[in-house]
Formats: C-alpha cells, sequence, structure tokens
C-alpha cells in the first residue's frame, strides 16, 4: 500500500514537471509578445504606425493559455487586441510589425493595420475593430466545422465591453440551440479586463458575474484566473476536449487587467488609479510563470536572462523588417477587398 502510494506521488511528481517544463516555451513567447508591445507603441510615438494601436500587455496568460492546447487545425476569433495571438499561433513577429506599419509585407499586406491581423492559414480568423462584431462569426465558423463533419473546434475571444451588444445575445442564443443538437464546438472566452475604453464594468452592466449570462442561453461556463497561465492552460485543456468530443458551446470568464491605456493614443486614464494598475501589475502573467517556473528548477537568472535578451533581439528584427518592407503599390489598394 505505501510503495503504491510513493508510486503514484512520484508519478503524478513527474506529470507535473512534464506540464511545467511544456509550460516554459510559453514565458518565452509570453516575453516576446510584452516586447512586442512595448516596440509598437514606440513606434506608434514615432509616427511610423498609423490608425489604431490597442496593446494586450497584461493580458498575455489569457490567450496563451488557450492557444497552447489548441490543435493545429482548429480556428480563432478575437477583436482588436490581437498581435500577441498572432504570434502565440507562430505568425512571425516581423509579418504582424510589417502589418502595424502598413507595409506589404503585413499578414494582410498591410491593409488592415494593428486591429485586423489574419492568419487564416494558421487557423487565425481575424482580428476585428467593430465590438463583438466577430461574435457571430466565429458562432457561425463553429457550426461549419462540426456540419463538415469534422471534430475542429473554433475559440472565440471577446471583451467584456463586447457582451453589452446586440451581436452578443442574438448568435449566442443560436449557439445554445445548436449546442443541444451537438452543433456548435465553439468556446467563448471572455477577457475581463475590467473596462472597456474607460467605462468599469459595474456601470455598463446590472450583472456583473459576466460568466453566468452565458447560462441563460443554456451554455455551461466557468470563471477563472486570467493571469495564471497554468491555471488558464489546465481549464483550457479540460474544456476544449470536452468541446471536442460534444460538439456543445463552453464559456469562460478570465479575470484580466491591461496594463496600458485602452489605446496607445489615450494617455489621460482619469478612470483608474495608479495604484489599481500597480497591484495587477503584482499579478503580472509573464512574473507568476516566472516565479512557478524558478521554483521549479526550470529557470534560472542566467536563463530569464538570455530570454530576455532573444525577445528584445526577435523584436527589434520584427522593426527592422517592417521599416525595410516596401509599401503596397497604389494597385494593391482594391485588390482582394470586398465591398458590397
Ligand atoms: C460597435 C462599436 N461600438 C463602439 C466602438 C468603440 N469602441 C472601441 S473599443 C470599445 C470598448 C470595448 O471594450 P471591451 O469589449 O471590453 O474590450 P477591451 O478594449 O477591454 O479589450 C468601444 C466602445 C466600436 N469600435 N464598435
Amino acid at each position: 500500500m505505501a510503495t503504491k502510494r510513493g508510486e503514484a506521488e512520484v508519478q503524478s511528481g513527474a506529470l507535473a514537471d512534464a506540464d511545467l517544463a511544456e509550460a516554459l516555451p510559453w514565458y518565452r513567447l509570453m516575453l516576446i509578445a510584452r516586447r512586442f508591445e512595448d516596440e509598437a507603441e514606440r513606434a506608434f510615438r514615432r509616427g511610423k504606425i498609423g490608425g489604431y494601436l490597442h496593446l494586450y500587455s497584461g493580458q498575455e496568460a489569457v490567450a496563451a493559455g488557450f492557444l497552447a492546447v489548441l490543435r493545429p487545425d482548429d480556428i480563432f476569433f478575437t477583436a482588436y487586441r490581437d498581435h500577441a495571438h498572432a504570434i502565440f499561433r507562430g505568425t512571425p513577429a516581423g509579418a504582424v510589425m510589417a502589418e502595424l506599419f502598413g507595409r506589404q509585407t503585413g499578414v494582410v499586406k498591410g491593409k488592415g493595420g494593428s486591429m485586423h491581423i489574419f492568419d487564416v492559414g494558421r487557423g487565425f480568423y481575424g482580428g476585428y475593430g467593430i465590438v463583438g462584431g466577430h461574435i457571430p462569426l466565429a458562432t457561425g465558423a463553429a457550426y461549419a466545422l462540426r456540419y463538415q463533419g469534422t471534430d475542429r473546434i473554433c475559440l472565440c475571444f471577446l471583451g467584456d465591453g463586447a457582451m453589452n451588444s446586440g451581436s452578443f445575445h442574438e448568435p449566442v442564443n443560436m449557439a445554445g440551440l445548436w449546442g443541444r443538437e451537438g452543433m456548435c464546438p465553439i468556446v467563448y472566452i471572455v477577457e475581463n479586463n475590467r473596462y472597456a475604453m474607460g467605462t468599469a464594468v459595474e456601470r455598463s452592466t446590472a450583472v456583473t458575474d459576466l460568466a453566468s449570462k452565458f447560462g441563460i442561453h443554456g451554455i455551461p461556463h466557468e470563471r477563472l484566473d486570467g493571469q495564471d497561465f497554468l491555471e488558464v492552460r489546465r481549464a483550457a485543456r479540460r474544456i476544449t476536449a470536452q468541446v471536442r468530443e460534444t460538439g456543445r458551446p463552453y464559456a469562460v470568464e478570465a479575470i484580466t487587467y491591461r496594463f496600458v491605456a485602452h489605446g496607445a493614443a489615450d494617455l489621460f486614464q482619469p478612470y483608474r488609479t495608479k495604484e489599481e494598475v500597480e497591484a495587477w501589475k503584482a499579478r503580472d502573467p509573464i512574473l507568476l510563470l516566472e516565479r512557478a517556473l524558478r521554483a521549479a528548477g526550470l529557470l534560472d537568472d542566467g536563463q530569464v536572462e538570455a530570454l530576455r535578451r532573444e525577445a528584445q533581439e526577435v523584436v527589434a528584427a520584427a522593426v527592422r523588417y517592417a521599416e525595410e518592407s516596401p509599401e503596397p503599390p497604389p494597385e494593391e489598394l482594391t485588390r482582394d477587398v470586398y465591398a458590397p
């Protein structure tokens, strides 16, 4: 008996180690994504990036935790904080940066900009600037995946503010209905960063338990700590396996925080205090994962330093690539553009 328990302990310990070791590449990617956002903001201030620029700093563990378990043939949609999602999925940082710079070598040939990063070959169906606009598209795409007889699934990342739009309630109701027949393999992932631009959640919705709003449409749901990569990935494994098997939708509300302003152009943030931002920075998702990896003996000072340096180099090369890439020629303006 004692031996058996001992073996089980050794086994579960080994499993936990393997699990943590698999998190190491995600620590690296999160460092690259954070550095990418810092450099994009600098480029914006230098006038290199036009239009809008919404950064993801602080929220990385949500997308990373889910994309870590997504199969290569699965698909996902998100709103306009979309650079890190692409980087996590393997889109070269240079192609993402070139898109921000409006260059021909960008992921959508410089025509989308920051809010419209797409990489369909890697299952990334965008990048949308209209709040809530992608929720009907993602829901329909999930239906199509099942209709075609596959076991592929769809993730739909959305903001807390998007939940107050009509384009949330209609498709989510349909997902609940289609789900009864096992025809809607989608995971809705609400990234509750507490604000829609300058409006706090409690000022825009009567029911602040956002996950529960999926319940009225018959969709099971849960809340999780969006700063903890390991927790998000653990939940994501269980949830995506269930959705793939049943074809039924599931919803998650990840509690998270953006460390930066709503958009790079908004410097004034009177809706929140410095103390609030600092308190959340103490739970920086990169720091939390770094601590867990250090505690397990998988990271030390030297490796952290080397990974940080590598992230700097990867992003510096991305900026160089964007700067040296050509502008799209005038005839590109109307190519691949659909106007009804
Ligand atoms: C249909 C529509 N209404 C208003 C806007 C202006 N707008 C841009 S971002 C935003 C807030 C959205 O907040 P949330 O969904 O919580 O996403 P977050 O910025 O927190 O990631 C608003 C109202 C828009 N882009 N589209």
